[in-house]
């Protein structure tokens, strides 16, 4: 059951169960009023809709507020009204004889359930087990049918490396583009998330002056109904418990996959001696969380300006976990989709380094499948490479990563209790930083892509 917290509680549950009643996740009664606002406002001699304008939603008691989008402030969530909340132009007009309340409530009916969940995720620090809602059709649990990799290997396991972390792709690099015709040309999407990232003025802390979080974007794509995907459901992997793009959409036919790198202002104010991580990190984290999925939304509303349909499994009511394991996995959807490989900490490394975060979206768009470099499920690490990196052993101060893997949760609190306890942020992220992988493809392996 759901706490029926108050209010003013910092200990909302987050995440509600499907079904249950509404939680105190956002107070219904200032979103009304901030709409009626807005309406009044746009609607005042002729219809004049305004781009500017957020809703704006605080964490503390999840009350809005009617903004014009400037500077984040910290515990503070941001939704635009117009192209955002209500994507489909004219909304937002009132029609002859209704009132500016009339029509407020009239779209809060249709709209209220999809942005509180909206702000559940925003407010949440990682990836949670999710809503809970029921997947509509049974699910599909096919295990692999890829070639068992011993079959595909390539090269030698490399001396004095752990055999677990010499594993081949079971598939060929680069599945090919099938000779499709796509929908939309990776370089449109690709120019429509840098655009956001560097125009959104969510991409930023809210400390200081202001800086960006995240850079510009790498993206990939995977094509829906690439084996990997079934791979992906072994036990050794993630589990069966991952489920197939076309469950999460039916008529699924790609996977868009993005990689945001920290910008070098997080970085550079990550020493390499501090032994916890840098506030500008830790906020970056928190409130670059959010941003994903902002960047999550937008590309949802992208596929939908194209006349397909998308869903970002990660924040969809059906998103949930079974412990560790995801309904979907972002690393693991990257890989398929030609960002980059797994290394010794767990961590994904893209050509922008292992430092930065992911995100994703299945689509019923026809993309062409970006080639993937690599052959190896740690083709981008230095120590499955060859043996010859240990940085990450080294520099991990929990003792959490060894040669023969991590053992995740050991890191976890590293850092979250005590330091940065005041700002309600925490976490650590010396496992990416400092490291020959931090912000690229280590120069060895690099050399022979
Ligand atoms: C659960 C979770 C955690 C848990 C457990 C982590 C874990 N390893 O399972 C905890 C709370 C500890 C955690 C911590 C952190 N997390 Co976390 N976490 C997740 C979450 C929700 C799922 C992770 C997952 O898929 N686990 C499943 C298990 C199976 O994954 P795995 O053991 O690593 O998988 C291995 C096997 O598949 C194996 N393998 C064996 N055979 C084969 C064969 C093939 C073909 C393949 C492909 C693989 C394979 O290779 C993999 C790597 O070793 C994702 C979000 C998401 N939905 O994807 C974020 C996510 C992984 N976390 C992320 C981050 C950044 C972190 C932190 C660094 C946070 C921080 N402090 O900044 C820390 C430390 C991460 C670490 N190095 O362990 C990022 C990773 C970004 C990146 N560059 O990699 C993600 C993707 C969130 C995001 N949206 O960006 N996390």
């Amino acid at each position: 059951m759901l706490p029926q917290g108050d209010h003013n509680s910092l200990f909302i549950n987050e995440i509600p169960k499907w079904g249950e009643p509404y939680p105190n996740i956002l107070n219904r009664q200032s979103v009304l009023e901030c709409l009626t606002d807005y309406l009044l406002q746009v609607n005042y001699r002729g219809y004049r809709p305004d781009p500017r304008k957020v809703l704006a939603v605080r964490q503390s008691d999840r009350t809005a507020t009617l903004r014009n989008a400037s500077a984040p402030i910290r515990q503070e969530v941001y939704y635009f009204i117009e192209g955002e909340i209500f994507p489909k132009e004219g909304t937002t007009r009132m029609k002859v004889g209704q009132s500016p309340s009339e029509l407020a409530e009239e779209l809060l009916v249709q709209h209220y359930e999809r942005l509180y969940i909206w702000v559940a995720y925003d407010f949440t620090k990682g990836s949670p087990p999710g809503f809970r809602k029921p997947f509509d059709n049974p699910l599909i649990i096919k295990g692999s049918s890829c070639p068992n990799p011993e079959q595909v290997n390539r090269r030698q396991a490399p001396e004095g490396v752990n055999p677990r972390f010499f594993l081949p792709d079971p598939l060929a690099a680069n599945i090919g583009d099938g000779g499709i015709s796509p929908d939309v040309a990776l370089d449109e999407i690709a120019s429509f998330v840098t655009d956001l990232v560097k125009r959104d003025f969510r991409n930023a802390l809210p400390e200081g002056d202001n800086p960006p979080i995240w850079d510009e974007p790498l993206i990939g794509i995977a094509s829906a109904t690439d084996p990997l995907f079934e791979r992906f459901q072994d036990p050794e992997v993630v589990g069966p418990c991952h489920r197939f793009p076309e469950e999460w959409l039916p008529g699924a036919r790609s996977v868009i996959s993005v990689f945001l790198p920290f910008t070098g202002h997080i970085s550079e104010n990550y020493s390499r001696s501090q032994r916890y991580s840098a506030v500008e990190f830790s906020s970056g984290k928190w409130n670059g969380s959010k941003f994903l999925n902002v960047v999550r939304r937008a590309l949802v509303r992208f596929a939908e300006s194209h006349g397909a349909s998308a869903v970002a499994p990660n924040i969809d009511p059906r998103y949930d976990s079974d412990g560790w394991l995801p309904f979907w996995s972002e690393r693991h959807a990257a890989l398929a989709a030609g960002l980059g490989t797994f290394g010794l900490h767990q961590n994904f490394i893209s050509e922008k380094g292992a430092f930065g975060r992911l995100c994703s979206v299945v689509t019923t768009l026809n993309l062409k499948p970006t080639e993937r470099r690599y052959t190896e499920v740690y083709g981008y690490c230095l120590y499955a490479f060859d043996g010859s990196c240990r940085a990450c052993i080294n520099r991990c101060p929990t003792g959490a990563i060894t040669d023969a893997g991590k053992i995740p949760g050991r890191c976890e609190t590293h850092g979250n209790k005590e330091h940065l306890k005041d700002w309600n942020y925490g976490s650590c992220g010396h496992c990416s930083t400092w490291i020959p992988c931090s912000r690229g493809i280590p120069a060895k392996i690099r050399k022979t892509l």
